[in-house]
């Protein structure tokens, strides 16, 4: 009897589970860190003499990524966690770069973990719209849509995002036109505004 028991029995292996996450915080292996700062963020932001005043090395955001799988694999996953830190250029509060997808059909969540942030989208027609994000909420960013996200907060954002992994970026269309909308502190409070 026992020996049978033990032939249905499978190893449990400790050493496969090897990323862990806290507070939005990954450590482990395959884990890629990069950073966007000031001096990288060139016409992202409305105010470029208001960015080219500010310390160029300064950190807007760091992006800790998971990649279990190559780029562009069908049917895999990526997983990040952005930290954006609390800021101003001029009126406009630090933000992400912001892309479509290459493959524009592909959809992404996003959802806050601490801090108070604006997620910005815009469909392909440029419709701009808005959706508040601190820790605990959920954002389904559908395809086509272009996302970025604000740090309203005087503290740091953080946020988690799980995207497919054949996604890829397409930052030229951003670059080019920017957003149709963008939030700015109008008279102390974030406002959307079109641009
Ligand atoms: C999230 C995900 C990443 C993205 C990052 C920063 O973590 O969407 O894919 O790289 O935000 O945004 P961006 O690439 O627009 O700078
Ligand atoms: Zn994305």
């Amino acid at each position: 009897m026992f020996d049978v028991m033990q032939s249905n029995t499978l190893v449990i292996n400790q050493a496969a589970n090897n990323i862990i996450i806290v507070e939005g915080i990954l450590q482990g292996e395959k884990i890629i860190e990069s950073q966007k700062t000031i001096g990288h963020l060139k016409n992202i932001f409305q105010d470029e003499v208001a960015r080219q005043k500010i310390n160029q090395q300064e950190i807007v955001y760091r992006v800790q990524s998971h990649f279990p799988v190559e780029a562009d694999t069908e049917g895999g996953l990526f997983f990040g966690t952005t930290f954006l830190n609390a800021g101003m250029v001029g009126d406009e509060y630090f933000m992400t770069q912001g892309h479509f997808h290459k493959q524009s059909n592909c959809a992404e969540y996003y959802w806050g973990i601490k801090g108070n942030g604006v997620l910005i989208l815009m469909d392909k027609k440029r419709n701009c719209r808005a959706e508040y994000m601190q820790g605990g909420s959920l954002h389904y960013i559908p395809a086509h849509t272009a996302h970025r996200v604000a740090n309203i907060g005087s503290d740091e954002l953080v946020f988690n995002a799980c995207w497919p992994a054949d996604a890829g970026y397409d930052y030229e269309e951003i670059i080019q036109h920017g957003f149709s909308c963008r939030l700015l502190n109008k008279d102390g409070k974030p406002t959307l505004v079109k641009s």
